[in-house]
């Protein structure tokens, strides 16, 4: 365990390597069905469900539990997950770890009825080491509870007072943000095993001149370790070097003519490093990783030195019956709609996506702006010091978890809270120092949508993303003046900050087979012309870095008068097919 931002992890070994089986390494999914309990008064512990769970469901791990069963569906209290697994007693020399990808929202774990600890927030893995309460050659109960509650404290939040909230207010259920709050264990669950002393963590990073990479490296041990050390990048280059009683190895490798990790040709390196003690051959991994470099150069984002006009769509991680579960299949099928479409880019609205899609997005040259799930800060949670400590853990995280992913560009730490507010301007520039000095290689940003004068926050940060609705929320059904005020808003945005814009979300809502012309709002053509007039807008301010369009798909919210089950702003339907929109951007993207 170990604290950058001076905040306490609770209970939780902040290790994100993505699991892998090797040479030193064993790993085994345990997803799949699971027992599962509701537990409707939350309080499963003082009626001793930890040592067994009065099993009401089966349930698949790995998705979201509302849309398997009728009567989950507006469940958002404690579900409690009961499995049972045997460790193989050649594993009792080793550390046995227990390794979630997500679980909505506060989880907590015993193995054999004893506590082993609790993890809070969704979206990141947690993970613990069960080597001392496991039975080797047994059967072992993991039971996991996972408490969905909606609450003004947790990220995002949810049930704020309605005088605070800026949007989406009165909804049922009544977490103010416009996706569905899926519960459950919605990203696999690993076993894998370890060496007692192995490598915790590994940052790769490059800087490229002249046609030669200089690859920094830092490699993190739980434990102090003295023996050799061999690092491998692919099979062109390999160095070992000794070292004494310590648990950093740094140092840097230089690569000749790398081959830059780009959109056109997304390259991946295997960085492998073992520990070898004597003959002994104590743990290895293998991080893919890319070379490339990215920056901010007047006002535009600049990767391996070309000038990247971003275009492309927030996104959900959302799919009937799935809910928030992590499929592979709408992964392959979403980049390939990306790329079919011509996108380049999109942002992880509204909290950080699976490791297994931000892979594929490495390995498919797709530019991705991470987010945070803070979602809707109001005044209350500016001035709360545990809302400001959980934040910064949840940065942590994710930073650790992601910052080896060439696919990311830029950070982007909340969207649409109330900047509206003097207390935000303190409590934004501390998560941007927080971030900062865990990763200063990408851009960081915010996502506002309040005025520019009125904004006491985007001054700390690196660019401008700004969502604007401009021919929907305002100027409704009136195409042309929704266009003129778009460029008028935009120059006067600059005009405050003097940074690079980002758009990250304009739009308009289309029932899919509604055709209405001439255009009106709802009618596949509106959503069609809005679109595709405003995106050409705003591709032609020179400060202006990007746009992309919300949304990639149509996504379930919570019930609202202004939502038919879904948010209908995706170009693609909830099951993928596109709308108008789509075939007209595709022209614009593909042709530009
Ligand atoms: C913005 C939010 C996004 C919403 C979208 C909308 O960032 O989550 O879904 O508007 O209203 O407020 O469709």
């Amino acid at each position: 365990m170990y604290n950058i931002c001076n905040n306490k992890c609770i209970g939780v070994y902040i290790t994100m390597l993505y699991p892998q089986m090797n040479a030193k390494r064993m790993l085994t999914q345990l997803s799949g069905f699971w027992k599962f309990a509701m537990d409707k008064e939350n309080n499963g512990e003082s009626k001793n469900w930890q040592n067994g769970i009065p099993a009401d469901h089966e349930v698949a791990v790995g998705a979201s539990w509302n849309e398997q069963f009728q009567d989950l569906m507006y469940f958002f209290d404690t579900g409690w997950y009961e499995t049972s697994v045997v460790v193989p007693t050649n594993y009792q020399s080793e550390r046995v770890w227990l390794r979630v990808g997500a679980a909505n929202y506060l989880s907590k774990v015993w193995i054999n009825g004893q506590y082993v600890g609790l993890h809070e927030g969704p979206h990141l893995p947690f993970e613990f080491d069960i080597s001392d309460y496991v039975k080797f050659g047994e059967e072992n109960q993991i039971i996991i509870a996972v408490d969905a509650q909606i609450k003004p404290d947790r990220l995002p939040p949810g049930d704020v007072e309605d005088e605070q909230i800026i949007g989406f207010k009165g909804q049922y259920p009544n977490n103010y943000f416009d996706f569905f709050p899926y519960g459950g264990i919605n990203r696999p669950v690993y076993i894998y095993t370890t060496s007692k002393t192995h490598i915790q963590s590994m940052t790769v990073t490059s800087e490229v001149a002249d046609a030669t990479a200089i690859v920094h490296y830092e490699v993190k041990l739980n434990a102090d370790f003295t023996g050799s050390v061999q690092l491998q990048l692919s099979k062109e280059l390999t160095e070992e070097v000794q070292v004494d009683a310590t648990d950093l190895i740094t140092g840097q490798l230089t690569v000749k003519n790398p081959r830059l990790w780009s959109m056109e040709d997304p390259h991946l390196y295997n960085f492998k490093v073992d520990l070898y003690d004597g003959e002994n051959h104590v743990d290895s991994y293998t991080l893919k990783t890319g070379i490339r470099t990215v920056e901010l150069v007047n006002n535009k984002l600049v990767l391996n030195g070309k000038e990247v006009f971003l275009k492309g769509f927030g996104l959900h991680e959302d799919f009937a019956v799935l809910g928030k579960g992590m499929n592979h299949a709408v992964i392959a099928k979403d980049m390939n709609l990306l790329k079919w479409i011509g996108a380049n880019s999109f942002r992880t609205s509204h909290y950080p996506y699976s490791e297994e899609f931000l892979q594929y997005a490495d390995s498919q040259g797709m530019l991705v702006i991470g987010e945070t799930p803070f979602v809707g800060f109001v005044k209350s949670h500016y001035t709360n010091d545990r809302i400001l400590n959980h934040a910064k853990q949840v940065i942590q995280e994710m930073i650790e978890r992601d910052k080896n992913h060439p696919s990311i560009i830029a950070w982007s730490l909340a969207n649409e809270g109330d900047t509206s507010v003097p207390e935000a301007g303190p409590f934004y520039k501390k998560l941007y120092e927080c971030a900062k000095s865990l990763e200063p290689t990408r851009p960081i940003t915010i996502v506002n949508c309040v005025a520019p004068e009125k904004d006491y926050a985007l001054e700390y940060y690196d660019f401008v993303s700004i969502n604007r609705y401009y021919g929907w929320y305002e100027q409704t059904g009136r195409l042309d003046e929704g266009c003129s005020v778009l460029s008028e808003k935009l120059d006067e945005v600059y005009e405050v900050f003097k940074k690079p814009i980002m758009i990250t979300e304009f739009g308009a809502d289309a029932v899919a087979g509604l055709h209405i012309d001439p255009p009106e709002a709802f009618s596949e053509e509106y959503q069609a012309e809005m679109v595709t007039r405003q995106y050409k807008i705003m591709e032609e301010k020179p400060y202006v870095m990007g746009a992309h369009i919300w949304a990639f798909a149509d996504f379930k919210t919570s019930q609202t008068p202004s939502r038919v089950i879904v948010n209908r702003k995706g170009l693609f339907t909830r099951d993928r097919q596109p709308k108008l929109a789509a075939h007209m951007i595709r022209k614009e993207w593909i042709q530009n």
